[in-house]
């Protein structure tokens, strides 16, 4: 399989070009990025055995993430339910919605939850465990989801297109993206999309010479449909195996914003088909209820196929990939866990609820 380094700009470059590539260069050594020590490979959500992850590792910062849930869950509703356990009527339902709605999963899956225990034990005396199998049942139900592995294509580049509000972690996701797929030995070809800002066009170039990967990039100002269509297209010629596309960071609402992005699709589908098989839309899980309509604004324009939990371990709202799950039906694919490359997990729906109940025990 080839591989691709970054290298120097071409010096001949023409002023005219919209977007310039930058050319392989064998001798570059990725830089060393790791500043902590995690594991090499974190294919999805920490769990808890995992004996690799201390204190300040990822499933430190994952369990960090959830502790809203997991306190409210061990305190309140433990009181709630008492050791000897509680009868399940109205007024008992009533005051566990109201605790768990405290907890970021929302309204709508507090209710489900609520609904789905009355169901079950109504008019039965009801335990914590009961509860907890109840409450986990429900969530696994609702954060069902096909798949958080990336849609490869067939055959040839795949190519990923990554959108989202200003600063929700868009490019620093990029970098774990790339970091984890050079882990797996492929090639990569970044397209610095955000045009925008010239310093995001530098920070792109700079996370693809740390990690190994090639980078097309355009002249601040320039359409960034066509980097994104250099970049497709440099994938193409490349025969390299992942081709991701940077876009700047716009709302919901800037509708000539939102108009762009589908533009930018239509021009990466001229040169492979079927691009982009995947449209990655990065929330900042610290926005919490906010996040929700940053994606409804996003998953329409944009037609986005999964989402990537960027700054988990800023917040203690981690429930929030609950009612974004519930509302959008799009499978939440990666969490980010920190800003260096390797602070990445793919989402894994076991894990998460297991963090969010079994951890309730502790
Ligand atoms: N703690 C933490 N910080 C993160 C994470 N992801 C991104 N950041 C930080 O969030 C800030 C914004 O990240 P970017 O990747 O530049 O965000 P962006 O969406 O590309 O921003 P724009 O291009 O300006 O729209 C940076 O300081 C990142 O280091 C994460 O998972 N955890
Ligand atoms: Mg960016």
């Amino acid at each position: 399989m080839a591989m691709w380094k970054f290298g120097k700009k071409k010096s001949d470059e023409k002023s005219d070009e919209k977007a310039a590539v930058v050319e392989p260069q064998e001798e570059t050594a990725p830089a060393e990025v790791v500043t902590e020590s995690l594991p090499a490979e974190t294919k999805s959500t920490p769990v808890a055995d995992d004996t690799a992850e201390k204190k300040g590792g990822l499933f430190g910062r994952f369990r960090k993430a959830v502790s809203k849930t997991v306190a409210v869950l061990n305190t309140d509703i433990r009181d709630l339910v008492g050791v000897e356990g509680r009868l399940v009527d109205d007024e008992f339902l009533k005051e566990l919605f109201a605790h768990l709605v405290k907890t970021d999963m929302g309204a709508g899956p507090a209710a489900s939850i609520r609904d789905d225990v009355g169901t079950e034990h109504r008019a039965r005396k009801v335990t914590m465990d009961q509860l907890a199998d109840s409450a986990k049942r429900t969530i696994r139900q609702i954060m069902a989801q096909e798949s958080a592995e990336i849609q490869f294509a067939p055959a040839g580049p795949t190519v990923i297109m990554v959108v989202g509000v200003n600063g929700s972690g868009k490019t620093t996701s990029i970098a774990k993206l790339t970091h984890l797929f050079k882990q797996q030995g492929k090639s990569v070809v970044l397209g610095a999309g955000d045009t925008f800002r010239a310093a995001a066009v530098e920070q792109l170039t700079i996370w693809a010479e740390r990690l190994g990967a090639e980078i097309v990039t355009g002249n601040s100002g320039s359409d960034p449909a066509s980097v994104a269509y250099k970049a497709v297209d440099k994938a193409k010629e490349l025969n390299a195996d992942i081709c991701i596309v940077d876009t700047a960071g716009r709302l919901q609402t800037q509708t000539n914003l939102m108009d762009q992005l589908t533009k930018i699709k239509r021009v990466m589908a001229k040169v492979i088909d079927d691009a982009p098989h995947e449209v990655l839309l990065v929330l900042d899980a610290t926005a919490g209820q906010n996040a929700i309509s940053q994606a409804k604004g996003f998953s329409e324009a944009a037609d986005c196929t999964g989402i990537v939990l960027a700054k988990l371990d800023g917040t203690a709202k981690g429930g929030v990939a609950i009612p974004i799950r519930q509302e959008f039906g799009l499978p939440v694919k990666f969490i980010g866990l920190g800003e260096t490359p390797d602070a990445f997990a793919q989402f894994d729906v076991d894990h998460y609820v297991d963090a969010l109940f079994d951890l309730a025990k502790e």
